[in-house]
């Protein structure tokens, strides 16, 4: 019986995962490691400072140096998410949103990232979502369930009448780790443990959602 719809935001809603990648690209240019599009794969849905891990590897940085990376990335990414207007919303979003709010669902945005709201600000979607949870709700990133039960304690509902919609393996381990419902957007490889994969949110409605579970 769900209740509540929580969203993941980069790669579900949006893409910012190319900003991601620019800004990431930039800092590793200029810090001399190889980075590509292909290695940014594998930082989908992943914390910023898990990121910046994953791509110095096992070159020695010391705190400081590691801080100032992280700002410097940031500063980067904010500067391109300047640009972003409701044509960035992912086909089928904008719609699905309305459908889920017209049958009376609960909507909040489950977002690792810190900079959540300005661009759900940017998509002009600010009114069409109950709640936020974002990268300065919890302290523990995506697999840990955390980020997911603090949205749906946002929407007043237990976690096994929520469903998540999720592009990262991260976000699925962490959705079913919260006891919720999961629906992995994109390849079987990569959100194959979701109850439902959906290719995109094109043409979904609460309806096909509800028969897709039923199936
Ligand atoms: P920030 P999501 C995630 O967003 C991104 O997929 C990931 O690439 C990023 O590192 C993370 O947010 C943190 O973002 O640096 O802006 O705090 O998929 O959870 O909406
Ligand atoms: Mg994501």
């Amino acid at each position: 019986n769900i209740q509540g719809v929580i969203f993941d935001l980069d790669g579900v809603l949006t893409d910012t995962a190319e900003y991601h990648y620019q800004a990431w690209q930039r800092l590793a240019d200029e810090e001399g490691i190889l980075f590509s599009r292909q290695a940014n794969e594998a930082l989908r849905g992943i914390s910023r400072r898990a990121s910046l891990m994953l791509i110095i590897g096992n070159r020695r940085y010391s705190d400081t140096q590691i801080q100032e990376m992280m700002e410097r990335k940031n500063d980067y990414y904010v500067e391109l998410i300047e640009n972003i207007t409701p044509d960035n919303l992912l086909p089928g979003a904008v719609s699905l949103l309305d459908d889920l709010r017209q049958a009376g669902l609960k909507i909040a945005l489950g977002s690792a990232s810190k900079n959540a709201h300005v661009v759900v600000e940017k998509l002009g979607i600010s009114d069409k979502l109950d709640a936020i949870a974002d990268g300065y709700s919890v302290h523990k990133p995506k697999p840990a369930p955390d980020l997911f039960l603090f949205a749906a304690q946002q929407l007043g509902l237990p976690p096994q009448q929520c469903v998540v919609f999720e592009d990262a393996a991260a976000g699925i381990d962490a959705a079913l780790a919260a006891g919720m419902w999961a629906v992995g957007m994109g390849p079987p490889e990569r959100v194959g443990n979701a109850h439902i994969v959906l290719p995109s949110l094109a043409g979904m409605t609460w309806e096909k959602l509800q028969e897709k579970f039923r199936d």
